[in-house]
């Protein structure tokens, strides 16, 4: 009978251990690698944020993304063609980076800056108009990262079109998708990038940095031919 209950009790224990292996929590949207998510601090208890839409600007083009995560700013010393940011990884790892609303980054001067949300009211981000980060306008020799996820509802072939001002460097799903080490204004669709993206949750990450004067950057996720992507949402 004791052995009965011995047997019947680690029974018990093992459903109590196998129930608790849930799936990732749905707070994570995206997953990058488990060995550097092992690295990665705990995000703080951030609530995911969205679903938003993605807007239209007043020529009508469509899909443009105005919520979005951003940090900085970083340093980005030296003048042009050649301002020593673009290549410094200040994430300990951008590939593979998730970022969280609320999470710190430990800046190279051993200050911190913070993950925190943006809601543009135009197309374009203009970096000196978001208050965390506390630039200037025309601020020269900073760099930032802005981040999002979308969603789709099923696979779909789309276009990432990036306008900047000045260079970037954008990953999608942690992959770096684009790098373009560029001085000049910003204009919408300055590169396609076209892309099959499945159902569900995508990291978009990037990186755009800002030696002087105007200091922006726009994408839009769209169809082929340039019209919203049905069910596309945002999400931070
Ligand atoms: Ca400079
Ligand atoms: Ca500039």
């Amino acid at each position: 009978m004791r052995v009965c209950i011995t047997i019947l009790c680690l029974a018990a224990v093992c459903a109590l251990v196998v129930g608790c292996e849930s799936p990732a929590p749905a707070t994570q949207p995206a997953k990058g690698p488990a060995v550097a998510a092992a690295e990665k601090p705990a995000a703080p208890a951030a609530k995911k944020l969205g679903p938003y839409e993605t807007v239209s600007n007043w020529l009508d083009e469509e899909g443009f993304i105005a919520d979005w995560l951003v940090i900085g700013p970083f340093p980005n010393p030296g003048d042009r063609p050649d301002n020593k940011g673009f290549d410094t990884d200040y994430l300990g790892g951008e590939a593979d980076y998730v970022p969280a609303n609320g999470a710190e980054v430990v800046k190279p001067d051993g200050t911190k800056v913070t993950w925190a949300q943006y809601k543009s009211p135009d197309p374009e981000i203009n970096f000196s108009s978001i208050e965390h980060l506390g630039l200037e306008y025309g601020q020269e020799d900073v760099l930032t990262y802005s981040a999002c996820w979308l969603e789709l509802t099923e696979d779909a072939d789309v276009e990432i079109r990036v306008g900047s001002d000045d260079g970037y460097k954008l990953w999608i799903d942690h992959k770096l998708i684009g790098s373009e080490h560029v001085y000049r204004a910003a204009a919408t669709d300055q590169e396609v990038y076209p892309i099959k993206l499945s159902k569900g949750m995508h990291l978009v990450m990037i990186k755009v940095d800002q030696d002087w004067g105007e200091y922006e950057f726009m994408m839009r996720v769209v169809t082929p031919d340039g019209k919203t992507v049905p069910g596309i949402k945002v999400w931070n």
